[in-house]
């Protein structure tokens, strides 16, 4: 914090500065970096796979989207951040928490949701055994970030990994009641087992700024299967007389979740209204 930089080197954390040409804000979570270790200066920043506003890291292959029974999901959010994850490559992996506050009908609402587009995993903090068992074969050798809303359970998920970690956990009433996030800043962390881990700030806004129509589309993985009995190729599954729609028949006939199918409706809208004022 305050213009420093800590950095991972092979002999150890570093704390180190940016050099003055270089831009302090240009400088992300995740990046690699070429390091003056006698002066602690950082010299170059390295060119990224990737980089992301929100949470704000660089250099991500999988992000963990928690969700929680309370505080309750953002479907559109959520929906938002897997288009935007399986558009760069990233790997999105979603995580129920609180698994000990879940009823049943969540559960099977989230997988039917969910399923068809990315890995599910179920975690209470509560138990430690089980939470290990299931997050660490998937973080192994990756580099994974924390994200989702605020007070859904990611810095408590972090010290059930790292008991020893010193990263502070909200009180959800507490925070409802401020509006406010217990985690302000993004910090990476090593697993034994050789993940790295981010923890970051939550959030409860987040928009696809200028993604067209067709990059929302392509993103939608579970229209796959059934795109190819559409008669135009060029099919938005929207506007379209569901007699030539293999999309609209999929949700007609259960195979594809109506909510989901809903919201992107709602997403490809607004992303065209977007881009017709555009060129207005
Ligand atoms: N019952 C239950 N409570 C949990 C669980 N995980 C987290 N909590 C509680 O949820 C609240 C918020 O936890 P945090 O870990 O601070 O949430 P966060 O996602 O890091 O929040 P921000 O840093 O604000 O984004 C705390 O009161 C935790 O004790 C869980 O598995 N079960
Ligand atoms: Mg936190
Ligand atoms: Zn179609």
């Amino acid at each position: 914090m305050g213009g420093d930089f800590w950095l991972s080197t092979p002999n150890g954390v570093v704390v180190t500065k940016a050099r003055k040409k270089l831009k302090e804000d240009k400088i992300l979570i995740g990046d690699f970096v070429e390091v003056d270790l006698e002066n602690k200066v950082i010299e170059k920043v390295y060119p990224r796979n990737n980089s992301l506003i929100r949470p704000e890291v660089a250099n991500v292959e999988q992000v963990l989207i928690i969700i929680a029974p309370i505080p309750k999901p953002d479907f559109t959010l959520i929906d938002k951040l897997l288009i935007k994850f399986l558009s760069l490559g990233i790997i999105p992996v979603l995580v129920i928490n609180k698994m000990d506050l879940t009823e049943k009908q969540f559960i099977i609402d989230i997988e039917s949701q969910y399923k068809p587009v990315c890995k599910i995993l179920k975690t209470s903090v509560l138990d430690i055994e089980q939470t290990n068992k299931v997050l660490l074969p998937v973080l192994k050798d990756k580099f994974s970030v924390l994200t989702g809303q605020s007070a859904v359970g990611k810095t408590s998920i972090l010290k059930t990994l790292l008991p020893n970690v010193n990263m502070e956990i909200g009180d959800l009433s507490l925070k409802t009641a401020r509006g406010k996030n217990t985690t302000r800043h993004s910090e990476i962390f090593l697993l034994n087992n050789g993940g790295l881990l981010a923890d970051t700030p939550g959030f409860n806004a987040f928009e696809l700024d200028d993604y067209s129509p067709q990059l929302i589309l392509d993103n939608c993985p579970e229209f796959a299967e059934f795109n190819t009995k559409c008669k135009f190729n060029n099919c938005s599954h929207i506007a379209e007389n569901i007699s030539i729609c293999g999309v609209k028949q999929a949700v007609r006939d259960k195979l594809i979740n109506k909510d989901r199918y809903d919201r992107y409706c709602d997403l490809y809208n607004q992303a065209k209204e977007k881009e017709s004022k555009k060129y207005e």
